[in-house]
């Protein structure tokens, strides 16, 4: 893989759910070697420090758990991802998952921009694909990928600098969506893959026509890795374990193909809670697939062909 310029970003924040302990990811990612892992791999690497939320004189609401702060971070985000995306790839180191309130339509605004179209690969349990009218928690962090695709909803949050179709998005390893999230999600063109479809046909097979499209589109792809993504028998240090993921080698896979793409421009690591890593082995296999993703790896194969 060729040398790239990447850029750090943190994004301690901590307000999708009410359970605390994601704001200190990013330090998590950084104790556990993030920069010196992508620096042996001929990478540039800069981090750019944690990212603050802006202050807003939005009034909560009933039902929806820090409206505010959460909004205060999506326009933060926006802004800090546009440019991240001038200055190389950016890794968002969270953080929970609301923080792609703000990545996702930051980096689209930037590929808009650039007339590329943005593709979006969300690894997670979950489709997060409730607004503020669906939601049944309140959480927030259930709720980026119906903002970033343009689902209404979402009264209170700032306009999208750009939408990313729902077309242009691929979910691998559901198990967990609500009823209102899969009726929203019906004939919208999400592709959505659940742990029986990896079970059924190997989770190579489900990626390798989504990145041939991205490939083919010559787009922009950004990846939003959920911790709960993997196992919680690998990766016990997420707030909202469900059983049944995907494995290590499942992961690093994913990251692998990723990695000999070479579609891939920014990426989000989410939800790591490190209150419930055990000895820092989740923080630890996050870095370890960040790596993968951006080149590392056992024997050299010849880069496939995705068109
Ligand atoms: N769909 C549920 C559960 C959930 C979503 N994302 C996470 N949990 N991590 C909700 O609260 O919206
Ligand atoms: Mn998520
Ligand atoms: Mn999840």
């Amino acid at each position: 893989m060729q040398s790239q310029n990447i850029v750090l970003v943190g994004a301690p924040l901590d307000c999708g759910k009410a359970s605390k302990g994601c704001l200190m990811g990013p330090d998590a990612y950084r104790t556990a070697g993030i920069a010196s892992a992508l620096t042996a791999l001929g990478h540039r690497v800069t981090d750019l420090g944690n990212v603050a939320p802006d202050a807003n004189d939005i009034a909560e609401r009933d039902g929806l758990v820090n409206l505010s702060e959460t909004i205060g971070w999506t326009t933060a985000l926006m802004r800090t991802a546009q440019d991240a995306m001038q200055q190389g790839l950016p890794i968002f180191l969270g953080g929970d998952h609301a923080l792609s309130l703000g990545t996702v339509p930051g980096v689209a605004a930037h590929a808009e921009a650039e007339d590329r179209p943005q593709f979006v690969l969300w690894l997670d349990a979950h489709s997060d694909f409730n607004t503020l009218e669906t939601t049944a928690s309140g959480n927030l962090h259930g709720t980026p990928l119906a903002y970033a695709t343009g689902q209404g909803g979402f009264d209170g949050f700032p306009a999208l600098p750009a939408t990313v179709p729902p077309s242009q998005t691929c979910i691998i390893g559901l198990r967990s969506v609500d009823l209102p999230e899969r009726d929203l999600m019906a004939g919208t063109g999400v592709r959505g893959y659940d742990m029986r479809a990896i079970d059924e046909s190997g989770v190579a097979a489900l990626l390798k026509p989504f990145l041939a499209d991205v490939a083919k589109a010559g787009g922009a792809l950004h990846v939003s890795l959920d911790v709960d993504f993997i196992d919680p028998a690998y990766a016990p240090a997420v707030g909202t374990t469900v059983p049944g993921g995907a494995t290590v080698r499942e992961a690093h896979l994913v990251m692998e193909m990723l990695c000999d793409s070479g579609l891939m421009t920014s990426l989000d690591l989410v939800e790591l809670n490190p209150m419930l890593d055990e000895r820092g082995r989740t923080a630890q296999l996050m870095v370890d697939l960040a790596a993968s993703a951006l080149g590392r790896r056992i024997f050299d194969r010849p880069t496939p062909r995705m068109i």
